[in-house]
């Protein structure tokens, strides 16, 4: 009975020490040239993260724009920001693949800013396939000033794109007043905590368990 107690209490230990979240994706645009509408993660724990912006949103109405620290991950510097324009893009937006194989919980976080006339009436959305989407909480604004500011979004409650192969979170944008309406964005995390691994935790109880074998039977051993 003690030793299967202990055998779980091992299995708890194990399961809090693998339950801190982890960067699986991360963007700082330092190197975007201003035309892209691929951009691939700068960071990344399964290769072949990558951000992709709608084919329809024109080149000249995307640019490299001054970047920040703010919500920098491992000391990046501010570089360049990806900055997007013109309310003829309203309703259009940026899609990010990665793989959340192995991964639950993610927390999306990234610095924006956008122009009095930029885009105020965004969208947060979610797939697992790629192309049906379902909104994540209300519209948010990157709100307007030259300082950029951190906004952050807690998937965790969205157990659908818990340990799928590919998820998908979709920004789009809205709300822009007129064509020299803009809003950037830098330094793009996506955070999610590692499944804990079954075996490691039937393992580590297996081995509670002998060890406890053992000593009980030293103890008894010594009594005699
Ligand atoms: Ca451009
Ligand atoms: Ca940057
Ligand atoms: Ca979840």
């Amino acid at each position: 009975m003690r030793a299967l107690f202990c055998a779980t209490c091992l299995s708890c230990l194990c399961l809090t020490s693998t339950s801190e979240a982890e960067l699986i994706a991360n963007w700082n645009f330092n190197s975007y040239d201003g035309d892209a509408h691929t951009i691939a993660a700068d960071r990344s724990f399964a290769p072949g993260a990558s951000m992709e912006i709608d084919a329809t949103w024109p080149s000249t109405d995307l640019s490299a724009s001054t970047g920040t620290t703010e919500n920098a991950f491992g000391g990046d510097a501010a570089g360049s920001a990806v900055q997007f324009a013109n309310n003829a893009n309203n309703g259009k937006g940026l899609t990010m693949a990665f793989s959340m194989d192995g991964w639950y919980d993610p927390v999306l976080s990234f610095a924006g800013r956008r122009t009095g006339n930029g885009f105020d009436t965004n969208q947060l959305l979610y797939s697992t396939d790629g192309v049906s989407f379902t909104q994540f909480g209300g519209n948010f604004d990157t709100v307007q000033g030259v300082n950029y500011q951190t906004f952050s979004f807690d998937l965790s409650t969205v157990n659908a794109l818990d340990n799928v192969s590919t998820a998908y979170l979709r920004i789009q944008w809205d709300g822009a007043a007129n064509s020299s309406g803009t809003s950037a964005i830098d330094n793009v995390q996506i955070h999610a905590v590692p499944e804990p691994h079954d075996l490691a935790l039937i393992g580590l109880a297996s081995f509670g368990f002998i060890t406890i074998r053992r000593r009980r039977s030293q103890t008894q051993k010594a009594a005699a």
